[in-house]
């Protein structure tokens, strides 16, 4: 063979990807490749690498479809290498190749061995740029230049004028950026949150399932049920259903959480922007139209496209510009480790151990579950970044670091010191009781802010501004709760004190429950 050897990653699942362009079938070949080294670099969860098998393997049937040679080593293969440096250098020993063509990934890790590959294994090597994102290259950069502070709304805004999304010449329509104001309704019980789409597994698929499961028996999660799309049509689908039944709503019940419902009025097609099934642009111009045919209302249609062309884009603007760093960052000092129950969801706070329990199940949780209760309490509670990053990064299917490290570094653990967002995102119980159902079949009281039975977030609350005070006493935004702690009589601050600390000495002791 004299063509190109032209490498796609798990996550790089895209017809259209730079790497695949001008792709001559009857020269190259296409090199997929499951790998042992990128299923345990931190041992994910059992459904998302068979989501992401089932996928990889998807793709490389359509693309022999089109008269493609692929080059597919699965991970149960006698002969599989186990990274994806040494199965370029299989596949290279075998066909020769003139050159190898990659795009670039979704992690640093990854893009540093990259561009080391044309010298450790002598062979040219182009890395091309990857373009499924609406952020045009090179334009985070420069709008961040000179910024100590960057905020996703004025970043937003560019992007909305920059693509013509809701815009009425250059105005936003209905005449405002952000109808969040109007999207932070608690739930309505009385509701019946539409089913999510499923698939039932094919026979490829099934076959991974088994796979995963021989092999990935110790890793954390749940395959039964396994009902992911892992085709583009099949997420093609889901995002239809989104549009059609649930977008409507997505904004009144965006922050909103009910036990037992994990998938609520939320898109679940994060798994498949990540893995490249389908692309950003897609989902947002199908939600821009659904507001011009008047099927969902602007409230809805607009906190979604911010989801998408605001936060994601934001995010992985940070991620570029500011590893490898940004992966080191602990602004607060925050060494805690991470408590057992993290994995077990063996706590007697139930709003925590329901979102663990659908994170194990599912691989997913929605947004305010990760922010304001798993990620709130791994903030108030001082837990190691390093440790949260990891699990974030290992439990949910729509998890790559571009995306995860912003997230849990910069919104939830305020590890960056307030560059990604201008407070920490810290709360009592008082919040998690108003926008779900959670309190009332909890062992602890949200009412009671100390002393026996209290709700820990309540007086872990206080506690987090007490030990944070010196880095976080200046922050503008939390001066108001400064003020209140100010006013606070001595008594009831030690008693917030003795509470936390009785607490916080639980969570360092290995398998116990947690209870004060
Ligand atoms: P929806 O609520 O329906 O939102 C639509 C889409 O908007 C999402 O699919 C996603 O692509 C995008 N989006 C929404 N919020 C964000 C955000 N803050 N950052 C980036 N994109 C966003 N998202 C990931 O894709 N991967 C992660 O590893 C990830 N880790 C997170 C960790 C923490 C601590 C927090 C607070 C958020 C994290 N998010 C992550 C963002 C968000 O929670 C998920 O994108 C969302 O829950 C996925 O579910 P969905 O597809 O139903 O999203
Ligand atoms: C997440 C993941 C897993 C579990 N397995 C593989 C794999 O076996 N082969 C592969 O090409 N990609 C995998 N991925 C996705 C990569 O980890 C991802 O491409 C990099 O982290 C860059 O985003
Ligand atoms: Fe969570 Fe506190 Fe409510 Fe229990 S009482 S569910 S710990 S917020």
């Amino acid at each position: 063979m004299a063509g190109a050897l032209r490498l796609v990653l798990g996550d790089q699942l895209t017809r259209g990807l730079a790497g695949l362009a001008d792709l001559d079938p009857a020269q190259d070949v296409v090199l997929m490749a499951e790998v042992i080294e990128e299923v345990t670099y931190v041992r994910h969860h059992k459904r998302k690498i068979a989501f992401l098998f089932a996928a990889m393997r998807h793709f490389a049937e359509s693309l022999r479809a089109e008269g493609i040679t692929v080059h597919y080593t699965r991970l149960d293969d006698p002969e599989n290498s186990g990274s994806i440096t040494s199965e370029i250098a299989r596949a290279m020993a075998r066909l020769a190749p003139d050159r190898l063509i990659a795009t670039e990934p979704g992690e640093y890790r990854v893009l540093a061995a990259m561009r080391d590959w044309q010298d450790d294994l002598g062979i040219p090597v182009e890395i091309r740029g990857d373009d499924r994102f609406m952020c045009p290259p090179g334009f985070f950069a420069g709008w961040a230049e000179g910024r100590k502070q960057l905020r996703m709304d004025f970043f937003y805004r560019e992007m909305r004028r920059h693509h013509d999304i809701l815009m009425e010449g250059g105005d936003p329509v209905g005449g405002k950026w952000n109808y969040d104001a109007d999207n932070r309704e608690p739930p309505d019980l009385s509701l019946t949150v539409p089913k999510p789409l499923l698939f039932r597994p094919d026979a490829i698929t099934d076959e991974v399932l088994a796979l995963v499961e021989s092999r990935c028996a110790g890793h954390f999660g749940d395959l039964a049920d396994f009902g992911f799309a892992v085709t583009r049509d099949q997420a093609l689908q889901v995002l239809d259903h989104f549009i059609t039944e649930r977008l409507p709503l997505f904004g009144t019940y965006q922050d909103a959480m009910i036990a037992d419902e994990p998938w609520m009025y939320h898109s679940h097609i994060g798994f498949y922007l990540n893995a490249g099934l389908i692309l950003p642009a897609e989902a947002v111009r199908a939600a821009e139209a659904a507001w011009a045919t008047g099927h969902a209302p602007l409230n809805a249609v607009e906190g979604f496209i911010r989801q998408i062309l605001g936060w994601r884009e934001f995010v992985r603007g940070i991620y570029w510009l500011k590893m490898p760093d940004y992966a080191d960052m602990n602004f607060l000092a925050a060494d805690r480790r991470l408590p057992d129950f993290y994995w077990t969801g063996a706590t007697d706070m139930n709003c925590m151990a329901q979102s663990i329990d659908q994170t194990r199940r599912y691989a997913y949780a929605h947004h305010i579950q990760r922010l304001m209760v798993l990620g709130n309490f791994a903030l108030l509670a001082g837990l190691d970044p390093r440790q949260v990053n990891e699990w974030y990064l290992v439990v949910y299917a729509d998890a790559y670091e571009w995306v995860e490290l912003p997230n849990v570094s910069g919104m939830v653990l305020f590890a960056d010191g307030g560059y990604l967002a201008s407070k920490p995102y810290a709360a009592g119980g008082a919040y998690i009781n108003r926008m779900s159902n959670y309190c009332g079949s909890c062992r602890y009281r949200v009412a009671k802010k100390t002393g026996e039975g209290a709700c820990p977030f309540n007086y872990l609350y206080w506690d987090f501004l007490i030990r944070n005070r010196d880095r976080l006493g200046g922050n503008a935004r939390l001066g108001m709760m400064y003020k209140s702690l100010d006013r606070m009589a001595d008594e009831r601050v030690g008693e917030i004190r003795d509470d936390a600390a009785r607490f916080l000495a639980t969570l360092d002791r290995t398998d116990e429950r947690t209870s004060t």
